[in-house]
């Protein structure tokens, strides 16, 4: 079925609405990161870049590292923005923008969330590196697409929603599996696995107190102590359950991978968190490339 100019939106030069780019300006394996100066600390350790866009909090770069082509686009903060690109990346894999119907053959893409994160466990020490072997959404966005059941974990979403008690004035929590086969690429001594909790806010949703008092005030304690057969809460940040969701449901692989910028038991900060962030970089792009 085709789609109405309303539905899938084009700019003049025939580029995705908000990404700005067009089919040829992608690559397969796809960096995306919270920060859009994020971006240029990914691709200037890229051999070439071909192509640059940028519109609003979304900025793109393409190139080749070690003869890998590689798309580093920002997504900027939430899953709300989550939605926009994965829909329009994904649109630019598959789908035919002149005629606006589904190509017949699909196009797998992999995403490689690099982010920012604050650890939930006492363990896991602000500089280092985590994995989300899950995500677990907490923003409710795959809610709005249909099937998306298929790609959550009923058993251990109910397990968690008991466990912390959440309230049904919320939007029910989501568990989705990262890419085994990206994890089997980035994961080494170097780094920490667990579940990735993606909040819809930076405070309240993350249990910080700054004049108005989370709800509930122990989240992050209730979070800290869930565990279901040894799968436990490593992190907080706000892009990953998205990420991971809507790739499953679309049947692209994605993973992400944090640096820890800051511990929220210890209630410590990075004393260098670009320092950080720069060291994940380097260490996922090697792990990516070679
Ligand atoms: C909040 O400071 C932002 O940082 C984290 C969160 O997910 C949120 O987007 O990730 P990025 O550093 O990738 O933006
Ligand atoms: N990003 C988040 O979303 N939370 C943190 O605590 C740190 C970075």
């Amino acid at each position: 079925m085709s789609k109405a100019a309303s539905e899938l939106v084009l700019n003049a030069d025939g580029s995705v609405y908000h990404c700005n780019i067009r089919p040829e300006h992608l690559a397969d394996t796809i960096i995306t990161v919270g920060d859009p100066n994020r971006v240029e600390k990914v691709s200037r350790h890229f051999d070439t870049i071909e192509h640059t866009a940028s519109k609003r909090e979304i900025v793109t770069h393409t190139g080749t590292l070690n003869g890998k082509r590689l798309t580093v686009i920002s997504t900027g903060m939430g899953t709300d923005n989550i939605d926009i690109v994965l829909s329009e990346l994904d649109a630019l894999a598959n789908i035919d923008l002149e005629t606006g119907e589904i190509k017949k053959d699909f196009r797998k893409l992999s995403f490689v969330r690099m982010g920012t994160s604050g650890a939930l466990q006492a363990d896991i020490p602000v500089d280092s590196f985590v994995i989300g072997s899950h995500g677990l959404g907490l923003d409710g966005l795959l809610h709005y697409y249909v099937g998306s059941e298929a790609v959550m974990n009923k058993e251990v979403e109910d397990a968690f929603i008991k466990h912390v008690d959440w309230s049904s004035n919320k939007a029910r929590p989501y568990l989705v599996k990262g890419s085994d086969l990206l994890l089997d690429k980035l994961a080494s001594e170097k780094t920490i696995q667990g579940v990735t909790a993606t909040a819809c806010g930076f405070y309240g949703p993350q249990g910080r107190y700054l004049r108005l008092q989370p709800n509930p005030a122990d989240i992050n304690e209730r979070l800290t102590t869930f565990n279901y057969e040894g799968l436990r809460i490593s992190n907080f940040e706000m892009e990953t359950s998205a990420i991971y969701g809507l790739s499953a449901m679309m049947g692209h692989e994605a993973l992400s991978i944090n640096a820890i910028v800051a511990n929220r038991i210890l209630g410590e900060f990075s004393a260098d968190s670009y320092k950080a962030v720069d060291a994940m970089i380097e260490y996922s792009l090697e792990k990516l490339t070679k």
